[in-house]
């Protein structure tokens, strides 16, 4: 639904959040930790859209973590957010997806949020100025975590142990998760557990406007988004359904990939359908990333009255066990998403 008002009544961001802390939404520290990625997104909007003017295309000359190439602006973004949280004083822990392990803050002043995100999600797009964006997930600080990793730790120091352990939650323990998309406009989304709300970049403000309130992903479309590139590697119950989503019935359905999840998932919010990116034979738990990807879409798939899958169980109940573990996810419309599920998701 989009708010009713006048040309010059505009609820903006900042406003927006500051209701939502009176109404015992969100807290104060909260509110600082979101008004500060606002700030990162507003910057990496910015760089991304002078890019190609600012000699900011093409790689970094690095690989990740999960031996991916880096691109000048996926550095340089993650450096605009972590400083971000950073000076806003209130995030205890950040663990991106172009970061080895999470770090500490070593100067918050109070609230110590944990925040995962992934600075620019999309990347391969990003020199054919293509839509990329920012997705972002905010925990409370939990010590208690349960998970088991193995040796694979056994080489961090103690204080990198605690961010990890502290890291790993469930997607049900997120108290707030958003994206910021780069595309036509500058489009941030973002919920606090009260539904889902979108926010448009004003250019001539500069400021976020809210633009639409309680979003909700129809409960079906004919549209899926699969890399069906990768269509000879998946299991003979997947080819089946997409082949059967080709069948006319009178229509068949339409296809839409941009290779960018969050642009993928906003058209996906906004008219229904279902985004997957499954496991295959090469990726045997596909490609993205559980606690900076699939756990905050499927946090806010939720609650804009949609569905989050690994194929077979809720993406938000999936325990991590590693920062960077990937896995299978299937996202939007229930009724497509229930469709997969009942037909190609118990695979192993
Ligand atoms: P990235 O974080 O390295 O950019 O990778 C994640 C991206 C997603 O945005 C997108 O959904 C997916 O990778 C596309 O992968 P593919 O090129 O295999 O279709
Ligand atoms: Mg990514």
């Amino acid at each position: 639904a989009t708010p009713k008002r006048s040309k010059y009544d505009i609820v903006t961001l900042t406003s927006w959040l500051l209701d939502q802390e009176k109404s015992g939404n969100i807290d104060a520290e909260l509110t600082v930790v979101l008004s500060s990625i606002s700030m990162a997104c507003k910057q990496i909007a910015s760089l991304v859209q002078r890019a190609s003017i600012s000699n900011l295309t093409g790689g970094q000359g690095a690989v990740n973590i999960q031996g991916e190439d880096q691109k000048k602006l996926d550095v340089i973004s993650n450096e605009v957010f972590s400083s971000c949280l950073r000076s806003s004083g209130r995030t205890g822990i950040i663990a991106s997806e172009e970061e080895d392990v999470p770090v500490a803050v070593e100067e918050s002043y109070s609230g110590n949020y944990i925040v995962v995100f992934d600075p620019l999600d999309g990347s391969s797009n990003i020199d054919a100025a293509v839509s990329t964006g920012s997705i972002f997930g905010i925990y409370h600080p939990n010590d208690e975590c349960l998970a088991d990793f193995g040796d694979d730790v056994s080489a961090l120091d103690q204080e990198k142990q605690k961010c990890i352990v502290s890291v790993c939650q469930p997607g049900t323990n997120l108290l707030a998760a958003g994206y910021c998309m780069y595309s036509s406009s500058v489009i941030f989304v973002l919920s606090v557990g009260k539904g889902v709300y979108s926010f448009t970049l004003d250019p001539m403000y500069g400021e976020f406007v809210l633009t639409q309130e309680k979003v909700q992903i129809p409960k079906s479309r004919k549209i899926y988004s699969f890399n069906e590139g990768n269509y000879q590697m998946w299991d003979d119950k997947l080819k089946k359904y997409i082949d059967d989503l080709k069948i006319p019935d009178p229509k068949p359905y339409s296809a839409r990939y941009i290779g960018s999840l969050v642009g993928d998932f906003h058209r996906t919010l906004l008219y229904g359908g279902i985004y997957g990116y499954p496991r295959d034979s090469m990726s045997k738990n596909g490609k993205l990333r559980l606690l900076y990807e699939c756990a905050p879409m499927s946090y806010l798939a939720e609650q804009a009255g949609g569905k989050g899958s690994d194929g077979h169980q809720r993406v938000l109940d999936i325990q991590p066990t590693e920062i960077h573990q990937r896995v299978p996810l299937y996202i939007g419309s229930v009724d497509e998403v229930d469709k997969l599920e009942n037909t190609a998701g118990a695979t192993p």
